[in-house]
This record gives C-alpha cells, structure tokens and sequence, in this order.
C-alpha cells in the first residue's frame, strides 16, 4: 500500500536537473502524458482588455491530476514536451517542486511552450481561446514514452485532451495506452472534451478504440455519449461496464458522483463549498479516485476521496493550485480519508 510519507522519500538519487529519482527498486504509482501551458485567466466579469488584470497560471489536465497525485504521496512520472523557454523551465520547476517525475519531460527547442486564455466574457460565460497548434505539447510523439517505465508503473492515466493535439500525440497517448494495457498496468481514462480541439465524432472514433484497454473510465453527463449511445447518462454508463470497462465513474460536479464496478452501482454526493473556480475540479477528482483506487479502498471510499479533492479544487482559484495534501484529507470533513 502506498503511503503519504514522501516526495521520493530520499531514498532515491538527484539527477542532473535536480529531479529525486525513485531508486531502482522504486516503480511510479502512476504515469500520465499530456500537455503542459501557460494560462493567462481574466477576473471574474471583466473581459480581457489592454492593461486590464490577468492572472498567470499553469494549466494541462494531466499534470494537474499528476500535480494532485503527488500531493497525496504518490510517486507519478509524467510525459510531456514543453518548448525550450522561460515558461517551459518554470513548468518543470514546478512540477518538479511537486514532486512529479519530470525526466519524460522533454524541452523541445523547436517549438514554443503552448497558451490558453480564460476570460470571463460576462459574469456567467467564461470562454477559452487556445494557442496550442504546432505548440510544443503537439510535437509529442510515441518515441517520448519511455516504455519501461510505463510497464514497472501501477497505473497510466491518459485523457482525451492530448490525442486531439496532433496525429503524433495521439499516436504516443495510444502507444502509452497499449503498453500499458500488454503489462497489465491499469488504465485510466478521463474523456475530457474539449470541443475547441475537435469534434465529438472524432473524439469518439479515436477514443472507442481504446475502451477494451481501458480499466477506469471517467465521464461527465455529456462526455459518456461521445464514447456510447444510451438514452441517459446513467444507461451509457451501465452499458460501457456491460461491454467490459471495470470502472466507470460518472462525474455530476457539484450534483456528486457515480461509480459502476463488479455490476453494482455506488453514490457519492457532493461535498458543500463554495465555489469559486470550477476548473480543474474534475482533475482533482480524477486524482482522489485513483489514489484511493492505488491504496486498495473500496469503490465507495474511492467516490469519497474523488469529491474530496474536487471540493478543495473549486474553491481555490487556479487549475491544481487547491488539490489538498494526504494530510489534508480530512479538512473538509470526511476524517477517515486520512487515515489511510
Ligand atoms: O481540466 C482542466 C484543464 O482544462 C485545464 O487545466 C487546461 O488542459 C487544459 C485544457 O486543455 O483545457
């Protein structure tokens, strides 16, 4: 059983970026692959405007889950490209002083580190423009997965965020994926849509193929139609348990959660807090889930520890910035995550 003890606990070595490599004996709990950008976020209901206020941030779904990850003590690789400039070495001394594995992390000096911008067009419409085409998370390709260390890792988790960036990221989340699956790695799958990157039918044509590898899926209500037909949410979800996904879990925000594992269904209401930034809530849960999921909880404890960390989430600003350490857990007032 994993325990929250460390960031690489000092048994490893520092390479030559300063990173504390697990020692040889030490596998990762968890890998993920993704991209990592620079957010510039406008203040709630100002529109961005010359001279006005922004904020800036990191944000990428999967170094956030890996950010969270590493908070709850376990030891997480990550793959990514960011470019060989000021922003690409500050998300890797970043993730780095989270104590995320960043050796898969490569500076590419071809390409620039990618950037999003969030702005609060109105007060209740937030819109996101990115600026990722040809950026460094796009020239990911297969040969940036290092093989080895995804077959010694406990779990891999990919989501539908970087298959969309290119032809050969896709292809490196899919290599990842089938490395993994050939191990016998656990895998995780958060769909993730994001409808400025591509279409729900090329979403799902890519994503489908990759559910047989799949052992956790994550969806919202919407997202689980991208990848099955069914008249609701909750029959999509039973229908991709049915067809052999082991877990799949139904993200509702601040309406809770849902899991589907061994043909029984189990709920898990939200945890009340105020709101203030929703993003990156669903990375945190993703993150709480399979922590508990690694520590050998239950399926309701898994549920519990998800809404957790998403509540922590939402009512900080920033995508990552919120997501609670192990000892942390017990905060918002479900105690016996801590002890675990
Ligand atoms: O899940 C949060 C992400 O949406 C955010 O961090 C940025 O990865 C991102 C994206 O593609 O929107």
């Amino acid at each position: 059983m994993t325990t929250g003890q460390d960031e690489h606990g000092g048994r490893g070595t520092p390479d030559s970026r300063g990173t504390t490599l697990p020692a040889a004996d030490e596998a990762h709990d968890v890998v993920t692959i993704g991209e990592t950008l620079a957010a510039f976020v406008g203040p709630p209901a100002e529109p961005l405007r010359p001279g006005g206020a922004a904020t800036f941030r990191l944000a990428g779904a999967e170094s956030n889950v890996a950010i969270a990850a590493s908070r709850l003590g376990h030891r997480v690789a990550y793959f990514s490209r960011v470019g060989d400039d000021d922003i690409g070495r500050l998300i890797l001394a970043t993730l780095r002083g989270e104590g995320v594995d960043v050796r898969g992390v490569q500076l590419d000096p071809e390409a620039a580190t990618s950037l999003l911008v969030r702005q609060h067009r109105t007060s209740d419409l937030v819109t996101v423009s990115y600026y990722r085409r040809g950026g460094a998370g796009s020239r990911l390709r297969p040969e940036d997965v290092d093989a080895d260390v995804v077959e010694r890792s406990r779990l891999l988790h990919v989501t539908g965020i970087t298959p969309a960036l290119s032809d050969t990221a896709c292809a490196a989340v899919q290599h990842a994926v089938s490395v993994a699956s050939a191990a016998g790695v656990t895998v995780s799958l958060d769909i993730n849509h994001r409808s400025r990157l591509w279409s729900r039918e090329t979403a799902g044509r890519t994503l489908r193929p990759l559910l047989p590898s799949v052992d956790v899926l994550f969806g919202d209500d919407d997202e689980l139609g991208i990848v099955q037909s069914g008249e609701t949410p909750e029959s999509r979800a039973e229908e991709l348990h049915r067809s052999g996904v082991g877990q799949v879990v139904l993200k509702r925000g601040s309406l809770g959660a849902s899991a589907w594992e061994a043909g029984e269904r189990a709920d898990q209401p939200a945890v009340e807090v105020s709101m203030v930034d929703p993003v990156g809530a669903g990375d945190a849960f993703v993150a709480g889930y399979l922590s508990a999921l690694l520590d050998g909880a239950t399926v309701e404890e898994r549920l519990q520890r998800a809404v957790v960390c998403g509540a922590f989430a939402v009512s900080v600003h920033g995508d990552w910035e919120g997501t609670p350490r192990r000892d942390e857990l017990g905060l918002l007032g479900l105690a016996e995550q801590v002890r675990r």
